[in-house]
């Protein structure tokens, strides 16, 4: 072969790339399109403090969300035979760590919580940022929610505990049952709750343990 002179094979290159081109598309026709992303109910909960955020308290975040609701929400028990009482999910910060604890059994509130992170199901985004908490989850993922849950912001000293010594819950929704609704753009905080963490903390070294304000909302993804 002359070096130069385009070979049979080349000079057909153009039609044979175009005859692929035709049957690429009319393949394309019975391709599987792709699934489209389902969008995912997102729950977010931002809570304010007096001061920063400190190492030295325990932030609860607690939940029912049984279905039907029990008659008095989370309570601020952290100890005695009714701690935990009416929680059936809560998320904990302590040091900068989130945790999580789904409650199955009544017993199993005294199991430690699981980190809350992105190797847990639930998780979106969580961040401790001066008087700051914010928490994202995946609001489907908790259970099946009801039409509505409630919610309750307890901070302390001390962790829950199974002890008949009182451990006192340092900042709690006076009324300790703030109905949340699940659907999606259902907003609230405490401005419509006016029982809700209106219990000021007076000690000036439990200032970071005072919720001043919170908004809970419910969005897509
Ligand atoms: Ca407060």
């Amino acid at each position: 072969m002359k070096k130069g002179k385009p070979t049979i094979g080349m000079r057909m290159l153009p039609a044979v790339v175009a005859v692929l081109c035709i049957i690429g598309a009319g393949c394309s026709k019975y391709a599987p399109s792709p699934i489209p992303q389902q969008k995912q109910r997102i729950m977010e909960i931002e809570a304010r403090t007096s001061a920063p955020v400190s190492d030295s308290f325990y932030y609860y975040f607690a939940f029912d969300t049984s279905d039907p609701q029990s008659q008095d929400g989370p309570r601020a028990y952290l100890s005695g035979p009714e701690r935990g009482k009416n929680w059936s999910y809560y998320i904990r910060l302590k040091s900068g760590v989130f945790t999580e604890k789904a409650v199955s059994a009544a017993s199993s509130i005294d199991d430690e919580p699981e980190t809350f992170n992105t190797l847990s199901p639930r998780f979106y985004q969580a961040s401790a940022i001066g008087n700051v908490i914010n928490i994202k989850l995946y609001l489907d993922r908790i259970i099946t929610p009801p039409a509505s849950m409630s919610m309750n912001i307890i901070t302390s000293e001390l962790p829950l505990t199974p002890t008949t010594a009182d451990i006192p819950a340092i900042d709690y929704f006076i009324q300790p049952k703030v109905t949340l609704a699940t659907t999606t753009g259902s907003y609230t905080d405490n401005s419509l709750n006016p029982l809700s963490t209106s219990h000021t903390v007076t000690d000036e070294q439990q200032k970071s343990a005072d919720i001043v304000s919170w908004t809970y909302e419910i969005y897509e993804r």
